[in-house]
This record gives C-alpha cells, sequence and structure tokens, in this order.
C-alpha cells in the first residue's frame, strides 16, 4: 500500500455483498475513501481487481489493518448479515478502536438488536449508530434514503458522508437526517417497510378491482396507472405498476397473467405488526397487506374453495360497457386508493408516535417523511405533503387531522365508499380499502359500541368498567346475574 494513503481514509465498510460494494462505490464517486473488508479476504482482492479499478479504493485483509488506515475519529460501517455477524464484529473491532470512534450499522438489523448495541458500544466509550439503508442495490449505487440513529454525538461526524451519498430531492435536498436516539434508525427502516407492504396491496386491489371486475385489459390498466403517476398518486411503486402491466412475455402476451399469485415475503412487514401490538397501535392497513400475503399463500386451498364456496360474481359488465360510468368508476378506484394511503401513513405515524413515547425517543417526523420522499421502495410526491403538514405543525397529533390531508380525505370519500360498497356487493375482495374506510369511520367516531364489550367482560369476568355519568378512573362492577357475588377481578387491563 503507497504511503500517502495510510491514515487518509475517510470510513472502512466491512461486507462487499452487492449492497457493500455499491455504497463503497458510491462514496468513492462522491470523494470519499474508502477502506474496504470481508470475512472472506478473497472478495476483497476481486473487488478492487473488478469494480474498485481505476478508484481510490483502499483493500484491508485484516480487521486490524483496516482500522490502521482510517482517520480519528474512526468510522467503520457494517453492511453484514444481521444478527450474530453483526455482534462479532463489534467485537472484533472494540479491540482496534478508541474512544469516539463511531461503529455503523447499515445492514437490516431489528431495532430491539441496535438499542443494545448502543447502550453496549457507549459502555465502552464508543458512538454506535444503526442506520436504515433502504432502495436496494440500485439505491445505494445511485443514492438510497439513509435513515441513522443511535448515539447523537456520531451524527456531525457521519452526516457528511451520509448525506452526500443519499438520494436528493427538489433540487439537492438529502434523503437522510438524523432520526433519533437508539434503535431508531432501524425502527423507522422497519416502518417504511410496513407502509411498503401497504402501499402494495392497495395497488394490488385497484389492479384487481380494474382486472377482473371492469375486465380491463393490461394495456388498459397501463394506462390508467401511468395516468395516475402524473398526479397525487405520482410514486416508485405506481410508476412501476404501470411499466409492469405493460411488459410482454416472449409469445408477446402479459407477463403479469402468467405470474403465479401466491406472494412470498421476507418479514419486516410480520415484524411492524408484531410491534403495533405490542404497542397497542391500530396498523390495521399494513396487518391486511401481511395477512393478506398469507391468504395469497393458500393457493391450493383457494383453488378447491372457489369450487365449492359460492358467492357474487365479480363482473361489473353495467359500469364496464359505459364509458362514461366505467371512467367515473376508475377515478373512484384512484380516490380509493387515495384515502386508503392517507390512512396507511397516519397508522405508520401513530406506531411511530406510540413507539417515541415507549423507546424514549425524539422523532424527527417531518425529516422521516423527506427521507423517505426518493432513494427509497415508498418515495412518492405524497411525502412531500407529509413533510409540509409536521413543518406546519410539528406536535401534530395525527396525519388524519391535518388541513390538507382532512380535505384529501373528504374529497376522495364517495368514490372510496362507492368502490368498498361495490367490492362487497359483487365479492371482490378489497381488504385494505375496506379497513382503512372502517378504520376511518371508527377514528371519526365520538362513541363506539364498547360500552358493550366492557360489559360483557364485566358479566363474564368481572372486569369492571367505567361509567359515562362518573369521572375516569373509577370502575364499577355489576352483579349481572344475580347470583355471580360482587366481588371485581382484581386485575384491570386495558
Ligand atoms: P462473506 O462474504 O464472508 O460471506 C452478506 O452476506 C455479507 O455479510 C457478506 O459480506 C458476508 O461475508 C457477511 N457475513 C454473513 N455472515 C457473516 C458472519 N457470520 N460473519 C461475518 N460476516 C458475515
Amino acid at each position: 500500500m503507497e504511503p500517502q494513503q495510510k491514515l487518509q481514509a475517510d470510513i472502512a465498510l466491512i461486507g462487499l455483498a452487492v449492497m457493500g460494494q455499491n455504497l463503497i462505490l458510491n462514496m468513492n464517486d462522491h470523494g470519499f475513501t474508502v477502506v474496504a473488508y470481508n470475512r472472506t479476504a478473497s472478495k476483497v482482492d476481486d473487488f478492487l481487481n473488478n469494480e474498485a479499478k481505476g478508484t481510490k479504493i483502499i483493500g484491508a485483509h485484516s480487521v486490524e489493518e483496516m482500522v490502521s488506515k482510517l482517520k480519528r475519529p474512526r468510522r467503520v460501517m457494517m453492511l453484514v448479515k444481521a444478527g450474530q455477524a453483526v455482534d462479532e464484529f463489534i467485537e472484533q473491532l472494540i479491540p482496534h478502536l478508541e474512544p469516539g470512534d463511531i461503529i455503523i450499522d447499515g445492514g437490516n438489523s431489528l431495532f430491539e438488536d441496535t438499542n443494545r448495541r448502543v447502550k453496549y458500544c457507549e459502555s465502552k466509550g464508543l458512538l454506535y449508530v444503526g442506520t436504515g439503508v433502504s432502495g436496494g442495490e440500485e439505491g445505494a449505487r445511485r443514492g438510497p434514503s439513509i435513515m441513522p440513529g443511535g448515539s447523537s454525538e456520531a451524527w456531525p461526524y457521519v452526516k457528511e458522508i451520509f448525506q452526500a451519498v443519499s438520494a436528493k430531492v427538489d433540487g439537492n435536498v438529502p434523503c437522510c437526517d438524523w432520526v433519533g436516539e437508539g434503535g431508531a434508525g432501524h425502527y423507522v427502516k422497519m416502518i417504511h417497510n410496513g407502509i411498503e407492504y401497504g402501499d402494495m396491496q392497495l395497488i394490488c386491489e385497484a389492479y384487481n378491482i380494474m382486472k377482473n371486475g371492469l375486465g380491463m385489459s393490461a394495456d388498459e390498466m397501463h394506462d390508467v396507472f401511468g395516468e395516475w403517476n402524473t398526479g397525487e398518486l405520482d410514486s416508485y411503486l405506481i410508476e412501476i405498476t404501470r411499466d409492469i402491466l405493460a411488459k410482454k412475455d416472449d409469445d408477446g402476451l402479459p407477463l403479469i397473467d402468467k405470474i403465479l399469485d401466491t406472494a412470498g415475503q421476507k418479514g419486516t412487514g410480520k415484524w411492524t405488526v408484531i410491534n403495533s401490538q405490542d404497542l397497542g397501535i391500530p396498523i390495521t392497513l399494513m396487518a391486511e397487506a401481511v395477512y393478506s400475503r398469507c391468504v395469497s399463500a393458500l393457493k391450493d386451498e383457494r383453488v378447491k374453495a372457489s369450487k365449492k364456496l359460492k358467492g357474487p360474481r365479480p363482473t361489473l359488465s353495467t359500469i364496464a360497457n359505459n364509458p362514461e360510468k366505467k371512467k367515473q368508476f376508475i377515478n373512484d378506484i384512484r380516490d380509493a386508493l387515495y384515502a386508503s394511503k392517507i390512512v396507511s401513513y397516519a397508522q405508520g405515524y401513530m406506531l411511530m408516535r406510540a413507539a417515541a413515547k415507549e423507546y424514549g425517543w425524539n422523532l424527527n417526523y417531518g425529516g422521516i417523511a423527506l427521507m423517505w420522499r426518493g432513494g427509497c421502495i415508498i418515495r412518492s410526491r405524497f411525502l412531500g405533503k407529509i413533510k409540509d403538514a409536521y413543518d406546519n405543525n410539528p406536535k401534530l397529533s395525527n396525519l388524519l387531522l391535518d388541513d390538507y390531508f382532512r380535505a384529501e380525505i373528504k374529497r376522495s370519500q364517495k368514490g372510496w365508499r362507492n368502490i368498498v360498497a361495490t367490492s362487497a356487493k359483487k365479492g371482490i375482495p378489497v381488504p385494505a380499502f375496506a379497513t382503512a374506510l372502517s378504520f376511518f369511520d371508527q377514528y371519526r367516531s365520538a362513541v363506539l359500541p364498547a360500552n358493550l364489550l366492557q360489559a360483557q367482560r364485566d358479566y363474564f369476568g368481572a372486569h369492571t368498567y367505567e361509567r359515562t355519568d362518573k369521572p375516569r378512573g373509577e370502575f364499577f362492577h355489576t352483579n349481572w346475574t344475580g347470583h355471580g357475588g360482587s366481588t371485581s377481578s382484581s386485575t384491570y387491563n386495558v
């Protein structure tokens, strides 16, 4: 290694899978000197001799050598398999680092692990950053959305690199800002993925009504999604849906019609829903999106059931055969998608607020919308409006109460209700549209039937209830049958 390269490197990156390699190349493009290291050292040489040829990227063949090449405070970023590999590298790094040095985990770690690692590294005098990196391989190379959290003293030292390599929107605004303490960065990445599940399910429901209800061809739907992508739904996922619908197989027929309808999942949506259950926050749309993938996976059962369980035919021929009505109905589908999407994001933000309270984070809500605005899978024009809402009122308690979104839902509501009602009548499944509407109607209800629920709980389990004519916090029990006794349950679980 040439002597002038000694102590010159800005950052080290461990993990030379495609994401790691691409992020290194991206950092190099932005003028940073990166030391590349990997457990299997032969990958370092492969990388230097191929993708990294002709760049300023430096290779290292041991942790010690890697660390020796870094400027202080040292910045070491890991992009390795989540779980044990991260803990192992932390242990390998600690003996070679000094107080104030920074370990960064850019992998898909669970936020609870990051919470623990931040505390552990800080106890050793080190700083620790757990960052969500979204946008896949292409994003890593051209500009991902980067969501860093952890030891806040580390932010000034990683800000320049992260913001330089991140995606940019509206000219040159970086899709990277400090998220918050502990595992907040990885948490926000997890919520991003839950929202992504929801967005995808909403698009699938819109597609299904057009395809099976209105009998539209892939080319016709391609045009509709193309048009939607010029309006308030303008987003990466609508854009790729437009393009997917235009793709032809070798025989010239739409490829989409040949793809089996069973969805896979890697589990990040599931983790979001599990966390929502822990925190008692209704992210009903994301939950329906996860469960819809589960239902889709029951292909064989569904094929059998389709021959036995009878219901209405899903065709909407009266609408489909009247061009005026059809156009209006397609607009209603768009409105259903849009209003449901507002509900989904409102629910995602409700969960983040609850998490901030539970885990003691000071989350930057507008910043989060900005980070998702570009680079990642859920990037959209819509997120700019969420950023505006939190800029207008950083203490906004619910996105549904923001003036802009309130007006948007008001405008879309008629179409949304028409789509959910028509689908119910015709037996077209719309779990996400419907749950969003039910949630909306529950959320705007000052009174819900939980009075009866409390009565039932008190009847069979003496769980007690509060009364509308008494102050909150006073609990009552009734002897409903006359022979149940008047002893109430000792524990009261909300
Ligand atoms: P490898 O090339 O030596 O397998 C994605 O899998 C990245 O994580 C790769 O760089 C891989 O290194 C690394 N990785 C996976 N499991 C690991 C482990 N247990 N210890 C160290 N690195 C690991």
